[in-house]
């Protein structure tokens, strides 16, 4: 919980993969290879929500079982990890720009958690001349909110903090809620924060649209085989602390940290690569994340061999 959101995740994997790859001082290739990996299942363990994380260790462990030598694994990996920290940067940046074209001079804009590319678009939009304001929800029990308002508030838009119950009392004043995301699966589905999906559903309701941004490295390649994502509980003391916990026999907390918002729910998802409706995310995990069924089933067999 140190570092925040998928994107920055995804980034400091990727920086650490690389910094990792250059302190090692094993000439062999097999045990170069070995070390990295070990580094690799270390890092994808951290946090088992955001896909980015695994995506982007993907990106930067590819061909180093094509390498010829350690010099050339050790090259070949620090210019994969540079090229995804700099494609990921440049992501956030298209994103702002396009998500923003969905905001209207006037618009009331609610936003949930802290997500850099949702933030991104709402400061693009006010940033361009539009004049906005936004609803940001407090994010029990981590407070993400307190980040987002103190962005919002150094990028001097006027901004509403409310507790996370109160999305049904405001809904009616908002024009457009943006979110971002931890995770989008083959069928649309969008896997962020837990409380997203009771935003969707209310705004849903209110006939609000509801804009996801997110960057095509946080839609999840294995669930065109059936992986489902794993959803992070975390520990009970976030929520009640211990000492009030244990006079409560019969209570037992649950600390969900994420939650899944159904295709229909979601009007748009606002890509790098464009505007997509949730139901063409399997276009992006073929296309851009270069996923294709037979690596799946490559990567079956292996599992099937172990
Ligand atoms: C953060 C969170 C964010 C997404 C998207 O959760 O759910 O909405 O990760 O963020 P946590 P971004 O605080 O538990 O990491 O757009 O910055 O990738």
């Amino acid at each position: 919980m140190e570092i925040r959101g998928a994107g920055r995740i995804a980034r400091a994997a990727a920086e650490a993969l690389r910094d990792h790859a250059l302190s090692l001082e094993v000439k062999d290739l097999p045990a170069f290879t070995a070390e990295m990996e070990t580094a690799a299942a270390m890092l994808v363990a951290t946090r088992p929500t955001a896909v980015s994380l695994p995506n982007a260790i993907h990106i930067v462990m590819a061909g180093l079982d094509k390498a010829k030598n350690t010099g050339e694994a050790q090259a070949g990996l620090v210019r994969r990890a540079d090229g995804f920290i700099q494609s990921s940067r440049h992501a956030v940046e298209n994103i702002a720009q396009f998500g923003a074209r969905h905001i209207r001079d006037g618009d009331t804009i609610l936003t949930h958690c802290n997500s850099e590319v949702a933030l991104g678009c709402i400061i693009e939009a006010h940033r361009s001349g539009k004049d906005i304001e936004v609803f940001a929800t407090e994010v029990r029990p981590r407070n993400q909110g307190h980040i987002t308002i103190r962005t919002l508030n150094d990028a001097g838009i006027r901004t509403n903090f409310i507790v996370d119950s109160a999305v049904r009392s405001f809904i009616n004043d908002v024009d457009l809620v943006i979110v971002g995301a931890d995770a989008v699966t083959v069928n649309g589905a969008v896997v962020n924060k837990i409380g997203t999906s009771q935003v969707a559903h209310t705004a849903k309701e209110a006939r609000v649209n509801m804009i996801v941004a997110a960057e095509t490295y946080k839609f999840a390649p294995r669930t065109v085989i059936g992986e489902f994502i794993d959803i992070e509980e975390r520990p009970p003391d976030e929520v009640l602390p211990d000492a009030i916990a244990k006079t409560l026999q019969h209570v037992t907390v649950r600390n969900p940290a994420f939650d899944v918002t159904p295709a229909e729910y979601i009007d748009l998802i606002v890509t790098e690569a464009g505007a997509i409706p949730p139901q063409m995310a399997y276009v992006i995990i073929r296309e851009y994340l270069g996923w294709d069924i037979a690596e799946f089933q490559k990567s079956l067999e292996l599992n099937h061999n172990l």
